[in-house]
């Protein structure tokens, strides 16, 4: 099977990753705290080669607390240091800025015991695109040295930015696993904004989204849009009545149903629309062993 959303540039990226890890003493790997489990990269423990990792759940303020609080439970069981941040105010990032601290302070003792000059501590930070790799780095730097955009593809080659003396961060594009081949996991990404906008049809994915919100978070729904009771409605039905309620209305007065998938997306991705996990906290480990 093809990925007709899989750029060139993804493919390369995982290849320049696995170039870069040379000299890099820790791997960020940033997951979105509604997605842990689709926004893993089945092929992280090979491709960084079992460097120390630490794992980061940003967007923790579009998802469930409780959910948030449970992923992190399994993810620390399987023995990884582990945070949840919200990446563009900086909530959280203080204990992610601690926990790399105390690793850059180990690495110069170790150095300074067997008589090396003290370099810094490099850490490169991956994930999926549009998770909030740049904007962590942002925060943990404390100034705006990486760009950060609302929607996939805004890093397109590496940078390096210089945290004090101590620590270098790398910055990288978002790389998304080319063994993503279940329309769940497309669903997931496309819903939370990791896939390219000519990747996917909108409508679908906003009609599939609002079936979830309905079950998952349907007084935040109903609350948004002004709607009556949806009990047992479907996607499609849920979007003409956002449609109608937002004037979405295109020639003839029939409801533009293009718009109103763009308003439900749009308005999901700033947590306009409940706090919500799409990928279930269940303790199967997630990590494989070998
Ligand atoms: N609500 C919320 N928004 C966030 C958070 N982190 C990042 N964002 C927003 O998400 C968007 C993507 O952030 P970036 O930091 O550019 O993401 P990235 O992973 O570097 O993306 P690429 O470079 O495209 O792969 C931006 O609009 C950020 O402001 C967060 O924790 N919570
Ligand atoms: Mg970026």
């Amino acid at each position: 099977m093809k990925f007709p959303w899989f750029p060139g540039h993804m493919a390369r990226t995982k290849r320049t990753m696995k170039q870069h890890l040379f000299g890099i003493d820790l791997v960020i790997e940033v997951l979105d705290a509604r997605i842990p489990r689709t926004s893993r990269n089945p092929d992280i423990k090979s491709i960084t080669e079992n460097r120390p990792r630490v794992v980061v759940l940003a967007k923790r303020d579009l998802a469930d607390p409780n959910e948030t609080k449970a992923w992190l439970r399994i993810l620390r069981a399987d023995g990884l240091d582990c945070y949840a941040v919200n990446a563009e105010t900086g909530e959280g990032v203080e204990d992610v800025v601690a926990g790399i601290s105390r690793l850059a302070e180990e690495l110069m003792l170790r150095l300074a015991g067997r008589e090396r000059r003290p370099r810094p501590f490099r850490v490169m930070v991956i994930g999926i695109p549009n998770v909030g790799k740049s904007s962590l780095i942002n925060r943990i730097a404390g100034r705006k040295s990486a760009k950060t955009g609302a929607k996939p593809g805004i890093t397109r080659g590496k940078q390096w930015i210089r945290v004090g003396r101590a620590i270098e961060l790398l910055d990288m594009p978002g790389v998304l696993s080319p063994r993503m081949d279940n329309p769940e996991d497309l669903f997931k990404l496309a819903a939370t904004g990791a896939l390219a906008e000519e990747c996917f049809d909108e409508i679908r994915v906003a009609e599939d989204l609002l079936e979830t919100l309905r079950d998952k978070a349907c007084n935040a729904l109903t609350a948004r849009f002004k709607l009556s009771d949806i009990e047992g409605e479907d996607g499609h039905t849920i979007l003409q009545l956002i449609g109608e309620k937002r004037g979405c209305l295109g020639s003839g007065g029939i409801v533009d149903i293009s718009r109103a998938a763009t308003i439900v997306l749009s308005e999901f991705r700033k947590g306009l629309l409940g706090r919500v996990t799409l990928d279930p906290a269940v303790d199967d480990r997630l990590e494989d062993k070998t």
